[in-house]
């Protein structure tokens, strides 16, 4: 059972979730329930659910969406716990960018700044995409500028349903 008392006290954590392969909003939505069942973990909030072409990528397009977590792993932890639930919902890794049936990426780990072989924290992509700022802007307003927002305005990106897409009985805090 999920300790949300223990996971409460944790650092606030984002993830970004992308899928473009197979039931994508299924593959968003376990590993969100996944995560929710790790005594470590508590998912506290989830964003709206998008639509996006693919950046810097081919194939079909991404369901995409960020949740913020409250955690008390150490960021290499959380990494493994999610590439556990990547391989576990079949992700496989021909190239760099292929489309993939679940994506987990870190975004931010409370103020944590990691630059390490395994982990890079803030994500260091995440500036210069849509399917990352749209859904962050949503939980996080007053950290996410209409600069940043204006610079990746050209991506096409569209949101598909509210929060409650993803099952959680109380999706916002
Ligand atoms: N790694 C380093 N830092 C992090 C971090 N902050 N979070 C390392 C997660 N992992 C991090 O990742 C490769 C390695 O990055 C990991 O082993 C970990 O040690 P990966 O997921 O295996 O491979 P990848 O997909 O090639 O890299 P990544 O970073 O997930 O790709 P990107 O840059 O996130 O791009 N377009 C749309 N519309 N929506 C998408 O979701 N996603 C991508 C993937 C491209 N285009 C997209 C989308
Ligand atoms: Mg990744």
């Amino acid at each position: 059972m999920a300790d949300p008392v223990q996971a409460e006290a944790g650092v606030a954590v984002f993830i970004g979730l992308g899928a473009n392969l197979g039931d994508r909003k299924a593959a968003l939505r376990d590993a969100l329930a996944a995560l929710g069942q790790m005594p470590a973990i508590k998912v506290v909030r989830v964003s709206p659910l998008y639509g996006s072409a693919p950046v810097d990528a081919g194939g079909p397009d991404y369901l995409n969406a960020v949740a913020e977590l409250a955690t008390t792993l150490t960021p290499q932890a959380l990494l493994q716990a999610l590439q556990t639930i990547e391989q576990a919902a079949g992700r496989e890794r021909p190239y760099r960018n292929a489309p993939r049936t679940l994506d987990l990426d870190i975004l931010w780990f409370g103020d944590r700044v990691i630059d390490t072989p395994e982990l890079t924290v803030p994500h260091p992509r995440m500036a210069e995409r849509a399917f990352v700022l749209r859904p962050l802007a949503d939980l996080e307003p007053q950290r996410v500028d209409a600069a940043a927002l204006q610079a990746v305005a050209s991506q096409d990106i569209h949101p598909l349903e509210g929060s409650d897409w993803a099952g959680l009985a109380d999706p916002v805090r």
